[in-house]
């Protein structure tokens, strides 16, 4: 009871306008405040966040300790073992991006295993959808695809794919997709990924007690899981996904909570495995299920995404979605939500209990993913629709007995998503000859002035949405083309710069190039795995030509201004161990001016990757963004300002012929 007591008197007043700028979030902040109801930006206000942790100076990997260093003076005590600051530092980093690669290679692993089990008709439920992308995914990968069956196609494909996964010598198979210039780097410092579970494996065992203790030959494995992350696993799980569910072309779609119905059943599906919601897409197309939820009084069911899986659905099928990470408590604040069904990967816990709070069905459907005080369902991929139509009849009874006041937020903002690295092909290079050459084109004539890749995260420890926005609009506005995935692609869908229009708010190079191909300044290519389409963008600009020849020559850069997640730390590290300059926002996990330090902001650029860079500033992070493009542009000999022409009708025929 003292303690309780004590707990409230220190429970401070969220200043809501200081922690978002998303004004449905902060509507339903408002009403959380009126309903009693505590979110996870009440939990972060109140709660400081650990200083030692925050620096990293802490290592608790075995019971000699936990062993407390000091970030003021890294060097003046080690640990009980002796290990240095650079050592704890390089563990906890290695352990982040062993943990976030795992979650993306278990995801793509899962997708994997579908796709077997599809190809071998033990699973009717699913389909191949996308077979001219299983034959040039196939092709790429060396398999013969002329006249055979797609059966048989797609079965070399998966057991070629299967060795991203299990193989303990060689190369992983996308591997064949890294421009050669940076292969060879990667060669060089040995960190060409063999298999993703033998990457993670021996990451762990480097990083326990007493193995690897120098921070450089740890930092060399972080190298090799990470690649094995970004052109393994997350890349398996995109294009398997692809050929599954279809490649996404240009749609138009909805964000935002004005997408929810008052006068319909609600469901959200909020995750990152695109086989829980493509099931939940059958069933709320289902007459008998339509039929039921009118007859408990809904003109109908409205399903609607959030994260990962949701910018995925977004991509590929239109389907509205309703909000990012620091939104997923917020929605059901709303009360108008029947059910929410979750799968893995970034699911707060709190979700139960504000769930509770209004009534609201949350269900869990991954043997991998349970939470206290939610009800679980499994999806089973050989009878996926058991799971989903059980989830809309649960919804379709809690409309029944809807008992509290509904609040949605009257706020909806339309766009064009579903961009991937094919479609930008297309679009930049036309009807007849795909190509990236016109986007290559415009950077060397510099209309164009490089592509920065702005993903990630929203977190509670920054103005939710404010960094991505403010950032993305200083890039635009600089000619620098943004291409954008997961929570920071809502974002910026919710701030409308996903309407071709927002193409007034480019700088005017960039603004001459939208309006000739009618697209926006900010491309959406999905989800988080889905930054993989990112990588294969940046290889085929290198192997277009004109740009140098690796990845870490062209005019590029990535941000992850709002990261909160270890998935994010293995995305920065694939980026940077690709050779891309990649800058954080929030907090750094490291600190300043030791060994580790300037090895990751230094250091691996002079061994021929990219490097981190980090600033909370979103000004700030555009204007390292832009200085290391011009220094790449300078590099390559196109900094200087090229003459300034309209891209008419003959000039793209011409470009077509070529
Ligand atoms: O993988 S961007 S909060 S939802 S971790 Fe999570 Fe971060 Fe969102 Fe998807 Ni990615």
């Amino acid at each position: 009871m003292e303690k309780e007591k004590k707990t409230e008197t220190k429970a401070k007043t969220l200043n809501i306008s200081d922690v978002t700028i998303c004004d449905a979030t902060a509507q339903m902040l408002k009403k959380a405040e009126k309903d009693g109801v505590e979110t996870a930006f009440h939990r972060a206000s109140n709660m400081k966040a650990c200083p030692i942790g925050a620096d990293s100076a802490c290592c608790k990997h075995c019971s000699m300790g936990p062993c407390r260093l000091s970030a003021k003076d890294p060097y003046g005590k080690v640990g009980v073992c002796g290990a240095t600051i650079d050592t704890i530092q390089a563990r906890n980093f290695a352990r982040m991006v062993a943990s976030g690669a795992a979650a993306h290679t278990d995801h793509g692993m899962s997708m994997l295993d579908l796709f077997r089990e599809v190809v071998n008709g033990n699973i009717e439920d699913y389909a191949i959808k996308d077979t001219i992308k299983l034959e040039e995914v196939a092709k790429e990968l060396g398999i013969e695809v002329e006249g055979r069956e797609i059966k048989d196609i797609a079965m070399d494909l998966y057991k070629e794919l299967e060795r991203t996964y299990i193989q303990v010598e060689g190369e992983i198979p996308f591997a064949k997709r890294v421009p050669e210039k940076t292969l060879e780097t990667w060669r060089k410092n040995g960190v060409v990924p063999r298999g993703s579970m033998r990457e993670i494996m021996e990451l762990m065992h480097r990083t326990h007690i007493g193995v690897d203790q120098h921070y450089e030959n740890i930092t060399k494995q972080c190298n090799r899981t990470a690649l094995a992350d970004g052109w393994g696993g997350s890349m398996v799980a995109t294009e398997i996904s692809d050929i599954l569910f279809g490649t996404p072309t240009p749609v138009k779609a909805d964000v935002n909570m004005g997408c929810l119905k008052e006068d319909h059943v609600n469901i959200i599906i909020h995750g990152h495995e695109p086989n829980l919601f493509e099931s939940m897409l059958d069933s709320v197309n289902d007459p008998s299920l339509i039929e039921a939820a009118k007859e408990a009084g809904a003109q109908g069911i409205n399903l609607v995404g959030m994260c990962c899986s949701g910018a995925e659905m977004l991509s590929r099928h239109g389907i509205p979605h309703v909000g990012n990470f620091m939104s997923t408590e917020a929605v059901l604040i709303t009360g108008a939500i029947d059910a929410m069904g979750v799968d893995v990967q970034c699911i707060k816990q709190g979700l139960a209990k504000v769930a509770d709070c209004y009534g609201t069905k949350l269900f869990t459907t991954n043997p991998r993913c349970r939470i206290e005080g939610a009800e679980h369902i499994e999806l089973h991929e050989h009878k996926p629709r058991e799971c989903t139509d059980s989830i809309v009849e649960n919804a379709i009874v809690r409309f029944k007995n809807r008992n509290m006041p509904i609040e949605i937020p009257n706020i909806k903002n339309t766009g064009i998503h579903g961009f991937s690295h094919e479609y930008i092909n297309y679009m930049l290079g036309g009807t007849f000859r795909a190509s990236y050459s016109p986007l290559n084109d415009n950077i060397i004539n510099g209309r164009i002035r490089g592509v920065a890749g702005v993903v990630g995260c929203t977190n509670p420890r920054v103005k939710q949405d404010w960094v991505h926005i403010e950032l993305v609009k200083e890039l635009i506005r600089n000619d620098v083309l943004v291409v954008q995935t997961g929570c920071s692609q809502i974002a910026l869908a919710k701030a409308g710069l996903y309407k071709p229009e927002a193409a007034h708010l480019a700088g005017s190079g960039l603004q001459e190039v939208c309006e000739t191909v009618g697209m926006p300044p900010v491309l959406g290519l999905g989800s988080c795995v889905d930054n993989s389409r990112i990588l294969i963008a940046c290889s085929e600009m290198a192997r277009i030509g004109g740009l140098g020849d690796s990845i870490a020559d062209l005019p590029v850069a990535g941000a992850a201004p709002e990261w909160m997640s270890e998935k994010a730390i293995s995305i920065g590290q694939y980026f940077v161990a690709s050779g891309v300059f990649t800058v954080f926002g929030v907090t750094f996990p490291i600190v300043e001016e030791t060994k580790f330090h300037k090895l990751l902001f230094q250091g691996l650029e002079e061994m021929g990757f990219g490097k981190w860079g980090f600033t909370v500033d979103p000004y700030e992070m555009a204007r390292m963004m832009i200085e290391h493009i011009d220094k790449k542009r300078k590099a390559l000999g196109i900094d200087k300002a090229r003459e300034r022409v309209l891209m008419d009708m003959a000039d793209r025929q011409k470009l077509e012929a070529a």
